[in-house]
């Protein structure tokens, strides 16, 4: 069997706007538009990656907490009703997914061999978190890839950020040990916004985008200087900064979604591709590509790009 690989690291955050204003059928309000920029980026992204032929999704989301340990979904199939705790007007979703439990079990296992404290998800009518649902949509529309689903572990505040941190490190290591053994090609999905200040009142109309914009510039300044460096390649930085941009900006990073994706990706140092950036109710979200096969940016007019997806689909 051929060695698997990690293909490409995403950050791709969740607001549940982003599926409200695309009207997919699975979801019941309907809206007239709205957060196009990030929906264009959205397609810029799903495009690059889904032409990498991955596998599987392996997505870690901060809506789905475990105070203990890191848990993965291990039932094969999951179909039910999601509705948005906070937005319950834009987001009632019905999902039907399928995961892959058998790549779900390998993580489990490699993170049980560096003391990660790991646990199988094996309840049957478990309902899945919006979080995780959002970015799968918004990833990958035709539902057509089995997904693994990783929790966010409470150790930020139970503990510190450095404890979080620390365990994002083991749990990154794990799953690219277990995505290589299983001869499989995966795309990892940090499922989070940056800046997270969220307005307290909403608008009548939730997709007037004429009062759609940053909290406040404190907010986008930090966002652009975390922007900058993933531009730069300069993961590590991001990776260290991280307990102070959470706390300045309460972003939900916390979880450790993002600590988690680089690590998996062994901090990348080529430039990520930036594919949109856009505010949803005050937050700020990126939508960033690490492509881990071409180790930077598709640029479609140089043959090495090219090379990348027809190796892919052969
Ligand atoms: O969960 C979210 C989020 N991260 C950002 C914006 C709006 C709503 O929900
Ligand atoms: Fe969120």
């Amino acid at each position: 069997m051929a060695k698997g690989q990690i293909v490409a690291g995403a950050l791709a955050p969740h607001p549940p706007h982003l599926v409200y204003a695309e009207n997919p059928e699975q979801n019941e309000p309907r809206s007239e538009c709205g957060w196009e920029v990030l929906r264009w980026g959205y397609e810029k992204l799903r495009k690059n990656i889904l032409r990498l032929k991955p596998d599987v999704l392996i997505i870690h989301s901060p809506h789905w907490r475990t105070q203990r340990g890191t848990h993965l979904i291990g039932v094969p199939h999951l179909k039910s009703l999601s509705v948005d705790p906070i937005f319950p007007h834009l987001f009632r979703f019905h999902y039907d997914m399928n995961f892959d439990v058998d790549l779900a079990k390998s993580i489990h296992d490699e993170g049980k061999k560096t003391g990660l404290d790991m646990e199988m998800m094996m309840n049957p009518d478990y309902r899945v978190d919006y979080g995780t649902i959002v970015t799968a949509h918004m990833t990958n529309p035709k539902w057509d890839l089995p997904i693994v689903s990783i929790s966010s572990n409470g150790g930020a505040s139970y503990f510190n950020m450095d404890v979080m941190q620390a365990k994002m490190l083991k749990l990154g290591k794990a799953t690219r040990k277990a995505v290589e053994a299983s001869g499989k090609r995966a795309v990892l999905l940090s499922s989070n916004s940056l800046s997270h200040r969220h307005f307290i009142e909403e608008r009548e109309l939730p997709e007037d985008m004429s009062a759609e914009h940053v909290t406040h510039h404190g907010q986008y300044l930090w966002d652009m200087r975390m922007i900058d460096l993933m531009k730069k390649g300069k993961t590590k930085e991001i990776f260290d900064i991280l307990p102070d941009f959470t706390e300045q900006t309460i972003a939900e990073t916390d979880g450790g979604s993002l600590s988690w994706m680089l690590s998996a990706l062994e901090f990348p140092t080529y430039p990520a591709e930036i594919h949109a950036y856009g505010n949803v109710i005050g937050t700020g979200n990126v939508i960033a590509e690490w492509n881990h096969v071409n180790k930077g940016p598709v640029d479609w007019g140089d043959p090495k790009s090219k090379n990348v997806y027809q190796e892919a689909s052969q």
